[in-house]
């Protein structure tokens, strides 16, 4: 179909279809102008990075350049592409890639060869493993690079180095749907598929606004609206997201009151008989303590606390409670805030109650972000351990340890592992020396960032950064190392899913960029790392046989790929594991037989308090779950940590908007989408720009006690009392240069240093908040998108368009 309106039409035309019928095939397209079908040399086979979903795809290739993209007839996307896909893939071929390592030499950043770069980098990592050992040296890599490299990273940081400091920004984006998952079943792992999508007959998301973030998850709910028997959709958010407009019910609570809005609806599921008793008492522990709390967690006791009327929960809770076929996605309105896991574990409760699991219809998705996040955590680049092993079990540590050929004592376990909110206070504190910082941009996306740009700028610290564009973490670098991204190496990216995708490499990358693979093994070799029998600890030095390993290191984990190969993948669909010799097409649900991976000697954790984050002991466990079943697990209800009060009346939230992604440095770089949002905006209420004198397009000041940002004032119909600023907008590229340390537009210059204690994702969307006017808009608009959860209420906003871009 055509695509030159997909910036404004954004999820295209619809194709309708019933309840249990199969989601017709529309692919979308898009050529660099000028270009047609005839002139591409070849369509090399890809999916997605730029969002979780896993949309598969082809890359245009001609005289060796991207020339533009199709989307290719898979399970998960069915040809379809959103705005991001279609036009993104512009900024690769970016001329400021970075081309060439660079180190700081007198203050300042200057080429070097790979020699230079990477011997320094080895001298000093030696000279810290001498002074200190390997608690010197922290890794904090990303969601964003490919299996193998982070099976790769993992055995180089764990076995080589044997350092416990190793975590992804996956911290930040999906560390609670891990931690949700291992609290309810024992292990991390997605539960449903998409083709719940197909069947479920209520859809419930979240705090998840899928309209933007996975744009095609959304046509394919949009299509089963247009078509017969559509399903009813629930939507929890405090924002009009396009998903609010479209549903049935939309409760929209304020920020950090989840847990309460959850124990509402179970509440009322148990109070309404919608238990499946039976199931419950086969297949799970835990009810009776969900039943005894839940008690007094009426509709009319939660409506004040959430300031969501009592007759609405009750319509959310009999939407839920009656579904015949329910499919819940959970995503950053749950994770992002201070009772995190607590909250997603309610929405796992709520499936379990009702026995709505690895049945058609009956999905869960604990919603991942990033397009590999989901590899991060199966590959064990994230602190867990690779294979969904249990750091706390040493029978598993010591299977990890066989496939690594090393002894169990080199593979660190005595503590849990690191993460990186505590990373970053080791290297404030001076005992992390090293860090290196792999594809993610702390500088603008971790919280509190004047303190960030304290922390990553001292002159203590060798930091490492490995970037495809410089940034504002490679601009602290001590060491900056240049790679080469998705369509310049290949690799495997399993989506939300758990859809497994081959990306081939269709074109060289520019320079003497190298592929993160390439940098990883080059280090271990330069490193000398060996195994037990002196033999170089990475033996591999080709994608494919990286994931030849990682086949055998996940045999027999609930994250089995042992059936998968790359002549498998090549050619056809995505497969989503477990795909074994038993099941070689691969697994559309886990817990098809409410049998879980839960057993004390097989469970990935042994899981949390959720309220303090304190590790369960095995004993404990034992005695809670012998069986392995999956476990109900209550919270109460906390209140937020930074409450609005006088001088900060309001609450402020921060997300995305359709046409970015996270700190733009790929889609500022492709002129549709920096057209459709080419500067960072504030969202408020209409009753609150008349309370505080705001006006559509005033330029505004908006203040927590961490610092002061300015944006142009959208008003819209975001729930009162609550802002919200989109955090892709860092220093890089302001017009007028502003410095690191001025007043900012970055969102984090505003979010708290705070975490749920389960786990230990950062709080992005509870901070309290005062705003105040600048300046009068004087005919200037705000850039915010007119298209989206943004829209204005009033008609005075200027509309998006392609913004003049050809
Ligand atoms: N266009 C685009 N797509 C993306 C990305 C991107 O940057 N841009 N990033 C990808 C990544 S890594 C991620 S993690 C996902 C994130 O995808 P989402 O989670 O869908 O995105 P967010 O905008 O962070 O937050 C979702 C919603 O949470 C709501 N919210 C805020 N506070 C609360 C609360 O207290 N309770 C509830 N119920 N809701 C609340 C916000 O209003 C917002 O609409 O998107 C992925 N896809
Ligand atoms: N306030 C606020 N803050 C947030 C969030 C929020 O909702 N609100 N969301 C959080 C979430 S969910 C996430 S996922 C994070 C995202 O935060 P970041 O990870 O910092 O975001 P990106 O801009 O995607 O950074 C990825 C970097 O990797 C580089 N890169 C791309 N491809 C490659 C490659 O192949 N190799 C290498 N080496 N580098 C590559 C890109 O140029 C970019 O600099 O932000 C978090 N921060
Ligand atoms: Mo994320």
């Amino acid at each position: 179909m055509p695509t030159e309106n997909r910036i404004t039409d954004i999820w295209g035309d619809r194709s309708p279809y019933p309840r249990g019928g199969s989601w017709p095939v529309r692919v979308d397209q898009h050529l660099a102008s000028g270009v047609s079908e005839h002139d591409v040399d070849r369509w090399v086979q890809t999916a997605s990075t730029l969002h979780s979903n896993g949309d598969a795809y082809d890359l245009a290739v001609r005289d060796g350049r991207i020339v533009g993209v199709r989307g290719r007839s898979d399970r998960v996307n069915r040809g379809r592409l959103g705005p991001k896909d279609l036009f993104g893939w512009q900024a690769i071929q970016s001329p400021d890639r970075l081309t060439q390592p660079l180190i700081r030499r007198d203050g300042r950043l200057v080429e070097a060869s790979w020699d230079e770069a990477m011997g320094l980098v080895v001298r000093r990592t030696r000279e810290l493993l001498d002074e200190q050992g390997p608690s010197a040296v922290g890794f904090y890599t990303t969601g964003q690079l490919s299996l193998e490299e982070y099976y790769t990273l993992g055995l180089v940081a764990h076995g080589g180095i044997r350092t416990n400091h190793v975590d992804g920004n996956t911290r930040l984006c999906t560390a609670t749907a891990a931690e949700a998952l291992k609290e309810s079943f024992g292990c991390d792992g997605q539960p449903g598929s998409y083709a719940d999508v197909d069947h479920a007959d209520v859809i419930a998301l979240f705090g998840h606004n899928v309209a933007e973030t996975q744009t095609v998850l959304w046509m394919r709910m949009l299509d089963r609206l247009a078509g017969d028997d559509p399903p009813a959709v629930l939507c929890v958010d405090p924002r009009p997201t396009p998903v609010a407009r479209a549903a049935t019910i939309h409760l929209a609570p304020r920020p950090g009151t989840n847990v309460a809005l959850m124990n509402a609806l179970l509440h009322e599921v148990i109070a309404s008989g919608n238990v499946d008793e039976e199931w419950v008492q086969a297949h799970t522990v835990g009810y009776e303590d969900l039943e005894k709390l839940v008690a007094r967690y009426s509709p009319e006791f939660v409506s004040p606390i959430c300031d969501v009327p009592a007759i609405d929960i009750r319509a959310a809770a009999a939407l839920v409670g009656e579904a015949e076929a329910l499919l819940s996605t959970v995503l950053q309105g749950f994770y992002q805030s201070h009772q995190a896991t607590a909250a997603a574990v309610q929405v796992n409760n709520l499936h379990l109650l009702r026995g709505m699991i690895g049945r058609p219809g009956c999905g869960i998705l604990q919603m991942n972000g990033q397009p590999t996040a989901q590899n991060t955590r199966e590959c064990g680049a994230d602190g867990d351990m690779a294979g969904f092993r249990n750091w706390n079990n040493p029978s598993h540590v010591a299977e990890l340890a066989r496939h690594w050929n090393v002894e169990p004592k080199q593979i660190p376990h005595a503590t849990p592992p690191t993460h990186a909110m505590q990373i970053m206070r080791y290297v404030e504190d001076g005992s992390i020396r090293l860090l290196w910082v792999s594809a993610t941009n702390p500088a603008v996306s971790m919280p509190e960032l004047a303190r960030m740009r304290s922390i990553l700028s001292q002159e203590r610290l060798f930091l490492v950064v490995q970037d495809i564009f410089p940034t504002e973490t490679t601009e602290l670098a001590d060491v900056v190392l240049p790679a080469a991204t998705w369509g310049e190496k290949t690799g495997t990216f399993t989506n939300a899913d758990r859809t497994v995708h081959l990306s081939e490499k269709a074109v060289e990358p520019p320079g003497e960029a190298r592929s993160d693979l390439d940098i990883f093994v080059d280090f271990a070799r330069r490193m000398g790392l060996q195994d037990k029998d002196g033999q170089p600890l990475v033996p591999w030095s080709t994608p494919e046989e990286a994931f030849d390993a990682w086949r055998e290191c996940s045999r027999g984990r609930l994250c089995d790929y042992s059936g998968l190969s790359y002549e498998k993948l090549r050619g056809g669909g995505g497969i989503q594991w477990p795909c074994t010799d038993e099941s070689p097409d691969g697994t559309e649900r886990l817990y098809a037989d409410g049998i879980f991976r839960a057993s004390p000697d097989d469970c990935e954790s042994y899981g949390r308090d959720l309220e303090t984050g304190a590790p369960l002991e095995e004993q404990e466990y034992r005695a809670l779950n012998p069986e392995g079943r999956a476990v109900i697990k209550a919270a109460d209800y906390r209140p937020a940590h930074e409450l609005p009060d006088v001088d900060h009346p309001l609450q402020l939230i921060t997300g995305r908007t359709v046409y970015h992604f996270h700190t733009r440095t790929r889609t500022a770089r492709a002129p549709e989408l920096q057209a459709a949002a080419p500067e960072v905006w504030v969202e408020v209420s209409a009753y609150d720009a008349a309370t505080y004198g705001l006006d559509e397009g005033d330029l505004a000041e908006v203040r927590t006690p961490r610092g002061e940002v300015q944006a142009r004032v959208r008003v819209s119909g975001i729930r009162p009392g609550v802002v919200f600023l989109p955090f892709h907008y860092g220093y890089w590229d302001t017009p007028d240069g502003r410095q690191p340390g001025d007043h900012g537009r970055a969102a984090n210059e505003l979010t708290l240093t705070d975490w749920d204690p389960a786990s230990k994702q950062p709080i992005f969307k509870t901070a309290a908040c005062a705003v105040r006017k600048v300046a009068a808009a004087e005919g200037i608009p705000s850039p915010a998108p007119t298209t989206t959860a943004s829209a204005p209420v009033s008609d005075n906003a200027s509309a998006t368009t392609r913004g003049g871009v050809r």
